[in-house]
C-alpha cells in the first residue's frame, strides 16, 4: 500500500478534525431553542480538546470504500456525540467519579450533576436526530440508526460498563478483559468503521474487512489505554492516571506485563492493516491511524 508520509498524515488530520469540529458546533445549536446552561455544558465537553479518533474512523472508512469524507460527517459526529456522552457519565460520582477529562474539570465538576447527566442524554438523543435527518437515502440513515444504538446499547457499550463496573477485583483472566473491552470500547471504534462503510454503500466483503480492522484496531487501542495508565503523563492524557492499576483492576499490563502488552498492541495493529491491502491507497489513512494509535502518548 502507498504510504503517506507523517507530515502529510498530520495536517490531513488536522484539517479533518476542524471540519470535525466545526460540524459538532453547528449540530449543537438546536434552533436557538436549548436551555443556555444545558447548551453549554455538552459544547463544554464535546467541543473540549481531544484526538477525534472514532469520528475520524469513520470519514477514513467511508473514504476507503470510495466515498467523499464530507458525506459521512453525519455519521461521524452522531458517534462521536455518544461517545462524548459516554465519557461525561462514566466521569460521574456513581460511575468512575472523575474530576479531570480532556484536559479540563468533568462536566459535573464544572456544572453540577445533574446538568452532566442531562448533557449526556441530550447527545445520545441528538446523535440519532442528526443521523435520522441528515443521511440519504432513509434506508442508509435506518440503518445507520439500528447499527449505533446496538453498538453503544444493552448488548454492547452499555453493556461493556456493566461488566467494568462489576469486575472491581480483578480475578479474571485475559478472555474475560478482552470480553469486557470488546463491548465497552471495541464495540465503538468497530462501529465507527462500519458507519463509514454503510454511509459508502459498501459491499459485504469491504464492510466484513473495515468490522474486522475495527476489533483489532479498538483492542490495540485499549492495550495502548492500559499502558498509558501506567506510565503515561496526566497533562499529555487530559485524565487523571493510574487509577486502574492502583485499584487492582483486570489491565492487560497487570495480566501480560508491560512488553508482551506492548507487543500484543503491534501485532493487533498489524493484524489490522492487514486487512486493508485490498482498497489500496485509499486505505492510506486507516493504516496511518493505526499506527498512530500504538505510537501516542495520549
Ligand atoms: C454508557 C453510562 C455509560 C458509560 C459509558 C464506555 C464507557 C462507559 C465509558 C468510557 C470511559 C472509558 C474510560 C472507556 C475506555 C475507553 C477510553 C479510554 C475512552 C477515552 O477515549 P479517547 O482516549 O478519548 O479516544 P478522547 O477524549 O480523545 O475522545
Amino acid at each position: 500500500m502507498a504510504e503517506i508520509s507523517a507530515i502529510t498524515f498530520d495536517a490531513y488530520v488536522a484539517e479533518t478534525r476542524a471540519e470535525i469540529e466545526a460540524a459538532l458546533l453547528r449540530w449543537t445549536e438546536f434552533n436557538g431553542d436549548c436551555p443556555d446552561k444545558l447548551r453549554d455544558a455538552i459544547r463544554y465537553s464535546l467541543l473540549a480538546p481531544c484526538k477525534r479518533l472514532r469520528p475520524l474512523l469513520v470519514l477514513m472508512s467511508a473514504e476507503a470504500c470510495g466515498y467523499d469524507r464530507g458525506q459521512a460527517m453525519p455519521a461521524a459526529c452522531a458517534v462521536e456525540m455518544i461517545h462524548t456522552y459516554s465519557l461525561i457519565h462514566d466521569d460521574l460520582p456513581a460511575m468512575d467519579d472523575d474530576d479531570l477529562r480532556r484536559g479540563q474539570p468533568t462536566c459535573h465538576a464544572q456544572f453540577d450533576e445533574a446538568t452532566a447527566i442531562l448533557a449526556g442524554d441530550a447527545l445520545l438523543t441528538r446523535a440519532f436526530e442528526i443521523m435520522a435527518i441528515e443521511i440519504f437515502p432513509a434506508k442508509v440513515a435506518a440503518c445507520c440508526c439500528v447499527e449505533l444504538a446496538s453498538a453503544a446499547g444493552a448488548s454492547g457499550m452499555v453493556a461493556g460498563q456493566v461488566d467494568d463496573l462489576s469486575e472491581e477485583t480483578g480475578s479474571g483472566g485475559l478472555a474475560e478483559l478482552e470480553a469486557i473491552h470488546r463491548r465497552k470500547t471495541g464495540a465503538m471504534f468497530r462501529v465507527s468503521l462500519r458507519l463509514g462503510a454503510i454511509v459508502a454503500q459498501a459491499g459485504p466483503e469491504q464492510l466484513q474487512r473495515l468490522d474486522t480492522y475495527g476489533q483489532k484496531l479498538g483492542l490495540a487501542f485499549q492495550i495502548i489505554d492500559d499502558l498509558l495508565d501506567v506510565h503515561g503523563s496526566e497533562t499529555a492524557m487530559g485524565k487523571r492516571i493510574g487509577k486502574d492499576s492502583n485499584r487492582g483492576k483486570l489491565t492487560f499490563p497487570r495480566l501480560l506485563g508491560l512488553e508482551a502488552s506492548q507487543t500484543r498492541a503491534r501485532q493487533l495493529v498489524d493484524d489490522a492493516c492487514a486487512e486493508l491491502k485490498d482498497f489500496g491507497p485509499r486505505a492510506a489513512h486507516l493504516e496511518s491511524l493505526a499506527r498512530y494509535v500504538v505510537e501516542r502518548n495520549h
